[in-house]
């Protein structure tokens, strides 16, 4: 629907367009169509011109997208935005931030309020496919946790039976609830709210014996809480939740900058690029290092970028584990281990396509 009512008014453009462009076609010969349908513009052009690029995030969720008093935005949701602009403008900072609900998120995307959504958001089919997203590579591997109080005596989801469960709305958290609940047989009472502000302040107030939300959210959220060791999160996991950034679908100019930009991150710390020496990595003789950073090469071309763009980014932003690290591991106050966040040379999840 949603895509409808977007794309109705183009196709109208578009039919507008290509009459006259279609009889220019068929004067020089076939192989122009495709180039020229291909010409309707991108938001990497739209972006581009605008200077800024526009990012949807929660700014609410420390570690992740988080705006303090002085209206100062951090996280690691926070940082793709940033490397984004890094990459497009040499200036991480050139980006407008909107916070976003999870329930009004998708349509933001959608109706082009926003260029990219990074908002601890899970690739799922249904998003990918029906909500009309496209998923760039998951930046936090993440499930589906549940917190009580320690007090509560509560160990299990069996000792939930008949309680009362928090939750966000437009979430994969609440279907997965579902789903989990009924298959443990425990009956319970959803309380849902839209806001998660809402969601965890009416835990906090005794309205509900549990609150559920992706485990990171959790225990970002707890390390926030008055007496965050009155809280416990279970040993549960209830749902796979890739967590990454999106954009719209059927444009696919300005989803592989902001994939590449985000296999940058990641590609940047395997090869042991950080924003301290990546000046002395471009002397590397390491011919995959000089064209990861441009200094061979052309990779930065096919996308619309400069070829250092990856050099701006690790300058600016640093690679993967930096931003990891200071957002949300042993130099932030959550101090979550790397986990499945690693690189598959270490174990982990985390893994780039060659730049080449
Ligand atoms: N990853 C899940 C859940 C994301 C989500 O938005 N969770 C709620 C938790 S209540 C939220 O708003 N989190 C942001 C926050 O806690 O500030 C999804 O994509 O649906």
């Amino acid at each position: 629907m949603l895509l409808e009512s977007k794309y109705k008014p183009m196709a109208r453009w578009t039919s507008l367009l290509l009459t006259p462009l279609l009889a220019i076609v068929s004067i020089m010969g076939c192989g122009g169509i495709t180039e020229n349908v291909q010409q309707r513009q991108s938001r990497l052009d739209i972006v581009k011109k605008r200077g800024t690029s526009i990012c949807g995030v929660s700014g609410t969720l420390p570690g992740f997208s988080f705006v303090d008093e002085s209206g100062k935005y951090s996280g690691i949701d926070v940082e793709v935005c940033r490397a984004v602009a890094a990459a497009l403008f040499d200036n991480p900072d050139a980006v407008e931030y909107r916070n976003l609900e999870a329930s009004e998120r998708f349509t933001a995307l959608n109706g082009g309020e926003v260029d990219v959504l990074s908002r601890n958001t899970t690739w799922t089919l249904g998003r990918d496919s029906l909500v009309g997203m496209e998923f760039a590579p998951t930046t936090f591997y993440d499930g589906q946790g549940m917190m009580v109080r320690k007090d509560s005596k509560i160990g299990s989801l069996q000792d939930l039976q008949g309680a009362s469960i928090c939750v966000g709305t437009g979430t994969t958290t609440e279907l997965n609830l579902t789903d989990t609940m009924r298959q443990a047989k425990v009956n319970f009472t959803p309380i849902a709210y839209q806001q998660a502000d809402a969601t965890f302040g009416a835990y906090l107030e005794g309205r509900c014996e549990g609150v559920t939300a992706d485990k990171s959210a959790l225990v970002a959220r707890r390390s926030n809480f008055p007496n965050p060791q009155e809280h416990i999160i279970l040993d549960i996991t209830m749902s796979k939740e890739p967590l990454g950034p999106a954009t719209i679908n059927n444009d696919s100019a300005w989803f592989d900058v902001v994939k590449w930009v985000t296999y940058a991150l990641i590609e940047a710390e395997e090869l042991g690029i950080t924003s301290a020496n990546v000046e002395q990595m471009k002397k590397s003789d390491n011919p995959t290092i000089r064209r990861f950073l441009g200094v061979e090469g052309a990779l930065g071309e096919g996308l619309g970028l400069s070829n250092d763009f990856t050099a701006r980014i690790v300058k600016h932003v640093g690679n993967y584990g930096e931003v990891y690290d200071r957002n949300l591991g042993k130099n932030s106050q959550i101090k979550l281990p790397r986990g499945e966040n690693d690189l598959w040379t270490r174990g982990g999840l985390l893994y780039s396509p060659p730049f080449r």
